[in-house]
């Protein structure tokens, strides 16, 4: 095994004897293992992955430097081993093992005690490799992609529905493997819903349309949103619009090395509460992204993280006016020593379609 990747797993191993995951994006982030199924037990002396037969032939291409177990009962065997090599302490992903996983864990493996690692987890997994930033670049291309390709698209009659479907087809048609989430197309007032859900509704003369999506390529999400006006913009969504376009401007130029992320997110909010809008931003400004779409850090007033270089944060403010409709824009950025390099390269100027 390289020395690089045995580094990667000493480092979560830290003081335990053993790491326990089952979690895709973890077993993924640490060996490689893209099947979703299976178990990885990382010791001092030994790199296992359990996985059964439908996926042994894949694993053994994905996986260099571990050893590769086919098992029916991955749980069984990884305690088996625990037993073995007369592992005390095993440190689990306290987020998503389940109960009936836990029960089973601790009567399967009795006298050994089981450490939440999560967080170390979540905390190793914010600052990104320059392979993983590369991943990140090129989804974030896609959905780049996307929305030129969409702009064409929009005609009469054609509903949200319509457009989110096309939006996927289309990155689907780039490579994409999937989607970073469920793709939000909303028109009219309904793009005062933060998260509205795509509807039957037609696109009409004057709507705001709010295009929040994202692909994931090669294992790594992209994630970026544009509003955007059917027909000319009355003066007040005109002001709405520039309003967010101003705080998202804001708030990515605070973005940079060693600044604290809730400095981030009150730079944009206070923009926005000096417009007299503070009341219509109801979600925090950001949030970390990689193989999962919301991932630390996230730029919040209560976060108590400090950027560091390599971070990959999302810039997303907006606003949502109940009855009128809603603005937000979002680009993703990757934090460098003096700002940051912006992935999403396509206009924020106000779009009259
Ligand atoms: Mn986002």
């Amino acid at each position: 095994m390289e020395s690089a990747k045995r580094n990667k797993l000493d480092k979560i191993l830290g003081e335990c004897d053993a790491v326990l995951l089952m979690s895709p994006h973890n077993m993924r982030y640490f060996s490689g293992f893209t099947g979703g199924e299976g178990a990885v037990v990382i010791t001092e002396n030994e790199v296992v992955l359990f996985t059964d037969s439908r996926y042994t032939e894949q694993a053994e291409s994905e996986v260099q430097g571990f050893e590769v177990v086919e098992t029916n009962d991955w749980m069984k065997s990884a305690c088996s081993l625990f037993e073995e090599q007369g592992i005390k302490f095993v440190a689990v992903e306290d987020d998503s093992l389940s109960m009936a996983d836990y029960t089973r864990l601790t009567s399967l493996a009795e006298n050994r005690e089981f450490v939440p690692m999560t967080s170390k987890i979540r905390t190793m997994r914010m600052v990104k490799t320059p392979e993983e930033l590369e991943k990140i670049r090129k989804a974030e291309e896609v959905g780049c992609k996307a929305f030129e390709y969409i702009l064409d698209y929009f005609k009469p009659d054609v509903s949200e529905k319509d457009i989110a479907l096309e939006i996927e087809y289309f990155m689907k048609k780039q490579g994409a493997s999937g989607l970073s989430f469920d793709t939000i197309a909303i028109s009219g007032a309904r793009t005062s819903l933060p998260h509205g859900v795509p509807t039957d509704k037609r696109i009409e003369q004057g709507d705001f349309v709010t295009l929040d999506f994202g692909c994931v390529l090669d294992g790594y999400c992209s994630d970026m949103t544009r509003t955007v006006v059917v027909g000319k913009a009355t003066e007040e969504q005109k002001k709405v619009y520039n309003t967010v376009k101003k705080a998202q401007q804001i708030g990515l130029d605070s973005i940079r090395e060693g600044i604290g992320c809730a400095e981030c997110d009150k730079a944009a909010r206070d923009y926005i509460a000096s417009c007299g809008y503070g009341q219509y931003f109801r979600h925090s400004l950001g949030h970390g992204v990689g193989l999962l779409v919301h991932e630390l850090p996230n730029l919040s007033p209560k976060s108590e993280i400090i950027l560091e270089k390599n971070m990959v944060v999302s810039c997303e403010p907006g606003i949502y006016i109940p009855n009128f409709g809603g603005v937000r824009i979002e680009d993703l950025v990757a934090v460098t020593e003096n700002g940051c390099e912006n992935l999403t390269r396509v206009t924020k100027d106000l779009i009259e379609l």
